[in-house]
């Protein structure tokens, strides 16, 4: 057929084709005839952009709209996952794009897996604000998600010799078919120096900040679909580049060299993402970061703000700025420096202002985790805004005192300034201090935030406290992921579950059907089978897609505890050791997941997996009933392969100690029942799924404080359980390190020593649970109603459902609207 000759807009099978050979011919600059695959990738991806882009040019406009709050997303991470198959899902396009691609004689999927992952981020944070921005377009909200275009996101990993080895991820280069350069959107940044105080023209007295060093910020823009929605939201991503002007002295000086070693420096502050799962350290180079990125996000706003034609007093009713973690609090004090320094505001409005455009949420309560940073550094690098620090937290102090008279230590504890010792700026106390909504991420973890990390904050500011459950988006996580699954519940209950999720529940009078079981096994099946190829080909395990997926993916973390998992795994390989015969049910393990390069223990915990896995994958006795496996190089394009594979869920971290989880969540509305610990969001699950459809262990978290208040001797829970004796005995006799047998020493002298996360105190249980595990296993219509049951009561954990709760609680953000 004809084209409409529509060649940019045009969804005829006839029209994309002409598409994507437009894009071949005058982007890629190649003849059909001699396209590679990438380029067969990047013309299908620039014909994609170019039907996102009249939604977008309105969906922008919107930002003018003066009765519409636009949220602005502070976060160093933004963990997006691939973009073709994503945006070819929320355009509702996939059928015609494939068909389109088919007749031009190529295969979309091997097209989607030609994309590079763009990792801008370490874990959950990231990939939570990524399942945000998809829910803020779904529900037309006006957004931008602000944050650092990494040249370098989170490393590829290698499993070498068992080991994890770190490769730089060069995401970049091929080039980036979804993000526009903005040259004219840029701001400068100053770094270090020096303050002076002056006078203006009315005689008052004002400081004045000279840099040590000017850097500039240029925008990188990506669009952000909603599905269905007809709403494309905004990902603005700073990319930093010397300023020419700024070393002129030197290059007339002749210094053509130092001109250059600016260029390399300037350009350094975006050059690499840090693996942030790891114990806080005195980096200046993140602190950096963090300032660049903020500073350039706070004026691009008031930029916005000038053109919506409104006044900087009014940016409050004009956006909801969301700090995700604390990594962007120092917006607090930019935004202060802006308004009172640059915009000759008052301290006053300027501090109302700032409360109430900010709002902080918390992801995490683990101490080392919580960000400081030494005085010296930060006034180096931040002059002024550490002035303006010690003068907010004046006021503030003023304030607590005169609350609470006498009471010196409330107002140590409370203050920004960390003063027991060596000198800290600790942020999360700017953040709460200069936000009007604080909030947790799962019920239980912002109980435990109001009783131990903010606990001075929420008796003092009660009112500001809220809790936001984490959610998922379900059309990533279902809809692209797990195609087959989609399909069958659409045909049950129809489509409308994709942005109503709490429609899932019609699938619960089905739950019992032996015909609808058979479909919801057949499914699984065949992702296990698709898994079962890839393991084979990235790791040359052979595993069979009929045996139990037990699966741990997540960052690789000792409060996660993915050795308790292995001290499973060695005791069934005990069991089976002293008696061949006995009946072991065949499972397959499978773990992914990271380790921080400078977690020396998180890297042994790899390195204990692979070694467990070589010895019982090819024990004779075990005759192929347990296979470990160690997925290499976990990421979001691993993870929609592997949550809809799994049939067990392991959620197994010490009570407390994780915040709320979202791989939980992933698996369960993949149809996978959970073995879990009462910590972040499996409380939640649990509730909604029922608690006979999750198999719950271990102690609570009261329970752990108690334990650990009571002196924990991890050394008697060892001496005490024969099983649990027999595996740590059998790590540390080297029967898994051949050659060296002192190898995993470290990891039995933690546990034996300290045991700081309590895997002996939960072995015992766990263990248990595992064997009620086998057994529902073994009865495979219940477990089957059990798989449909939780994914027909997962709706609200939905990021749709998150976002909303934002928008009223915190955000005050209407949608946009019509359609
Ligand atoms: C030191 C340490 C263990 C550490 C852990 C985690 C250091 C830094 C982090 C990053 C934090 C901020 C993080 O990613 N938290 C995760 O946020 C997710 C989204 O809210 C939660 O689901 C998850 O439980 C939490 O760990």
């Amino acid at each position: 057929r004809e084209t409409t000759g529509d060649i940019r807009r045009g969804m005829d099978c006839a029209d994309l084709k002409q598409a994507i050979i437009d894009h071949i011919n005058f982007t890629q600059a190649r003849l059909v005839s001699q396209a590679t695959l990438n380029d067969w990738y990047m013309a299908v991806a620039y014909a994609v952009r170019d039907r996102m882009l009249d939604d977008w040019h309105v969906s922008l406009g919107h930002l003018r709209n003066r009765s519409l709050k636009i949220v602005s997303y502070l976060s160093a991470e933004f963990l997006m996952g691939p973009h073709l198959g994503n945006n070819l899902v929320n355009l509702g396009i996939v059928e015609s794009v494939r068909r389109a691609v088919a007749e031009l004689g190529q295969n979309l999927d091997d097209l989607l897996r030609q994309e590079e992952e763009p990792g801008l981020g370490n874990g959950g944070l990231g990939r939570l604000a990524a399942c945000y921005l998809d829910s803020l377009a779904t529900l037309r909200v006006p957004a931008i998600g602000y944050g650092i275009r990494y040249e370098f996101g989170i490393f590829d990993q290698e499993i070498r010799d068992g080991w994890q080895v770190e490769i730089t991820d060069k995401w970049l280069r091929m080039g980036n078919p979804w993000e526009i350069c903005r040259p004219d959107i840029s701001y400068l940044v100053k770094l270090g120096g020096h303050t002076e105080q002056y006078s203006d023209e009315n005689d008052c007295l004002r400081v004045r900040w000279v840099p040590g060093k000017v850097i500039k910020g240029v925008a990188y823009d990506t669009p952000v679909a909603g599905y269905c929605s007809g709403v494309t939201d905004l990902l603005r991503l700073w990319k930093s580049e010397a300023v020419e002007s700024f070393n002129f002295q030197a290059f007339n000086l002749g210094d053509y060299y130092r001109a250059v070693d600016e260029k390399v420096s300037s350009e350094t502050i975006s050059k690499v993402l840090y693996p942030n799962d790891e114990p806080q350290i005195g980096k200046q180079l993140r602190l950096a970061q963090q300032y660049f990125f903020v500073s350039c996000s706070l004026q691009d706003m008031l930029r916005i703000q000038r053109l919506r034609g409104e006044n900087i007093g009014d940016l409050a009713g004009s956006f909801a700025v969301q700090l995700n973690d604390t990594h962007p609090s120092i917006a607090v004090a930019e935004l202060m420096r802006l308004l009172v320094d640059e915009q000759m505001m008052e301290w006053e409005p300027a501090w109302e202002i700032t409360c109430n455009v900010m709002a902080y949420t918390n992801h995490t309560l683990l101490p080392e985790a919580l960000e400081k940073w030494p005085l010296p550094l930060f006034s180096a690098m931040l002059p002024r805004h550490l002035e303006i620090i010690f003068e907010i937290n004046r006021r503030f102090l003023d304030q607590v005192r005169s609350a609470s008279p006498g009471d010196d230590g409330l107002a140590a504890r409370l203050s920004i300034i960390d003063e027991g010792g060596e000198r800290y700026v600790r942020m999360a106390h700017l953040a709460s201090v200069g936000s009007h909504a604080i909030n947790g991420v799962a019920a239980l973890h912002t109980e435990l935030l109001k009783e131990t990390v903010l606990k001075d904050f929420h008796d003092l500011y009660p009112e500001r406290f809220h809790n936001v459950t984490n959610g998922v988006t379900p059309r990533r996580w279902v809809l692209l992921s797990n195609p087959a699954l989609a399909r069958l519940i659409s045909g049950k209950i129809g489509e409308g579950w994709v942005t109503r999720p709490e429609e899932l529940r019609a699938l619960e009078k089905f739950a019992g059907q032996p015909a609808f079981q058979k479909s919801w096994r057949k499914v699984k099946l065949e992702n296990k089978s698709i898994l079962a190829a890839v393991i084979r080909e990235r790791t040359g395990i052979q595993v069979d897609p009929a045996s139990l997926f037990d699966v741990l993916v997540k960052r690789i973390h000792e409060y996660k505890r993915q050795h308790l998992k292995v001290l499973h795994i060695i005791t069934l390989f005990n069991r089976i050791k002293a008696d061949p015969k006995s009946e072991v049910r065949s499972r397959t393990f499978i773990f992914g997941g990271k380790a921080a390069p400078g977690y020396h223990m998180a890297k042994l915990i790899i390195k204990l997996i692979t070694s467990v896995g070589e010895v019982v994958n090819n024990d004779p006795d075990v005759a192929g009933r347990l296979k470990v496996v160690f997925f290499p190089d976990f990421n979001v394009t691993n993870g929609q392969l592997v949550y809809p594979a799994a049939d067990l869920s392991e959620q197994i971290s010490t009570a407390g100690k994780e915040a709320s989880g979202t791989g939980n969540m992933k698996f369960s509305l993949n149809g996978a029942l959970t073995i879990g610990t009462l910590d972040g969001a499996n409380v939640e699950i649990r509730q909604e799924v029922g608690e006979e459809n999750f198999f719950l262990f271990g102690h609570t978290a009261a329970e752990v404080q108690e334990l650990k208040s009571r002196g924990y001797d991890p050394r008697s829970w060892y001496e005490g359980n024969a099983p649990l004796r027999a595996v740590i005995d059998r790590i540390a006799a080297g029967d898994f390190s051949p050659g060296d047998r002192n190898l995993f020493q470290p990891l039995v002298d933690q546990l034996l020593g300290h045991d700081d996360y309590l895997l002996l105190a939960d072995y015992q249980a766990y263990m248990d649970c595992q064997d009620r595990v086998d057994a529902a296993f073994r009865d495979r219509d219940a477990w089957t109603e059990m798989s449909i049951l939780n994914v027909a009561r997962m709706g609200m954990f939905s990021s749709d459902r998150a976002i909303r709760e934002y928008c009223e609680n915190i955000w005050h953000a209407p949608p946009i609207p019509g359609d």
